[in-house]
């Protein structure tokens, strides 16, 4: 089981930081010009990034301060974290990610309400009874932890991923969990209703990670299927997180890109809202020396993002992370010559690389919504 706190990329991580010269925040930005927020709200979007309570030290937090303008807990209002005890609510995790953002005046995204997928669901859930009318008893669990959970942050949460990755990438059907045993494709029509119902001004998302590379197709006509009939069944639904860790399987030069046009046209006609949620470019495939990764890596991020910003629909932006050390790929698919991932806009030593710049110049070019 994943556990937000500390994972052995979080103590390298921290080493990492500690080792470098310090470098304050406007050093990293001095060449920079305009934070990537600003520009991002010159045309009509919001920028920002995960932030996970295990990596909160300063330097850190003034890179996403000067930066973001949205957070997302990247773990910490998952159900494993909140409710990894069956009898006793956790808050604590989310409420200091939930507090910074509070302080510094950003807005608060919420992942995630129902991540659909047994491996991310505590021991306890997995093995849990829903009595002897098991579609009731799981309705009233579903309901009465999305209440708990909307309740307790209130407003704050302006946008929900209220259901997360339930598609099975492999087969496009919606994923075997104790939920869809007992309630089939209810859970998620009761997950989003839950959610209107206890969050009723924020914006509700589906969230998914099909990408626009060779091997997705049954993914993405799965998740396509699974936002026609949530249209079809008038399930209360705003959005569509498309969460773009691009180069998934360290593939980026294989995108397709008319397939991928039509797919996200298809959510438009839908009358989705369109969100870039998860961003970050897996540089698995690319060369170890570091100018032609981070030009490899800054070529398919503004490649990616040009097509998407194309879409005036998407009015969301965040990265999985802004800093290197930070990044959850380092743990998940290191590269093969063991050097570290280079995923995100800034490096170990917390300055910009040549990705902040292809966000940026993405941004610029970007039409205004
Ligand atoms: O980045 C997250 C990592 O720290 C966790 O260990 C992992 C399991 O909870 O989840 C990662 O975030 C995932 C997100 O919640 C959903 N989309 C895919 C993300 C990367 O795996």
């Amino acid at each position: 089981m994943f556990t937000h706190i500390p994972t052995r990329r979080h103590i390298l991580a921290g080493l990492t930081a500690a080792a470098l010269p310090p470098v304050t925040a406007g050093a990293a930005h001095a060449d920079a010009g305009p934070s990537l927020k600003a520009l991002a709200a010159e045309k009509g979007i919001l920028f920002g990034s995960a932030l996970s309570a295990g990596t909160m030290e300063a330097a850190y937090l003034d890179i996403l301060k000067t930066e973001c303008g949205v957070i997302v807990p990247e773990n910490e209002f998952k159900v494993y974290v909140i409710a990894a005890q069956a009898d006793r609510y956790n808050f604590a995790p989310g409420d200091a990610i939930a507090g910074f953002a509070r302080d510094n005046g950003m807005k608060l995204r919420g992942h995630t309400l129902l991540w659909n997928k047994v491996e991310f669901m505590p021991k306890w859930l997995l093995n849990i009874d829903f009595g002897r009318k098991p579609a009731l008893g799981a309705e009233r669990y579903l309901r009465d932890y999305i209440k708990r959970v909307c309740t307790h942050y209130g407003d704050q949460v302006f946008s929900w991923d209220v259901v997360n990755e339930t598609i099975d990438p492999k087969t496009g059907e919606i994923r075997d969990t104790p939920f869809t045993k007992a309630l089939g494709f209810d859970c998620i029509r009761i997950a989003f209703e839950a959610a209107r119902e206890y969050a009723p001004r924020a914006q509700l998302v589906y969230n998914d990670y099909m990408s626009w590379e060779a091997g997705n197709e049954t993914h993405r006509k799965g998740v396509q299927k699974l936002l026609e009939m949530l249209r079809n069944k008038n399930v209360p639904i705003d959005g569509f997180g498309i969460q773009s860790h691009i180069g998934n399987d360290g593939h980026i030069k294989e995108a397709q890109h008319s397939e991928w046009r039509a797919f996200v046209d298809a959510a438009v006609d839908m009358k989705y809202r369109l969100l870039i949620t998860e961003f970050d470019v897996n540089d698995k495939d690319l060369p170890t020396d570091i100018a032609a990764r981070d030009a490899g890596v800054a070529a398919a991020a503004k490649d990616y993002l040009d097509l998407m910003f194309s879409y005036k629909e998407l009015d969301q932006f965040l990265c999985w992370g802004m800093t290197d050390n930070h990044s959850w790929l380092q743990g998940w698919t290191p590269r093969a010559d063991k050097t570290p991932q280079r995923p995100t806009p800034y490096g170990a030593d917390y300055r910009p690389k040549p990705l902040r710049e292809a966000i940026a110049a993405a941004l610029r070019a970007a039409p205004k919504r």
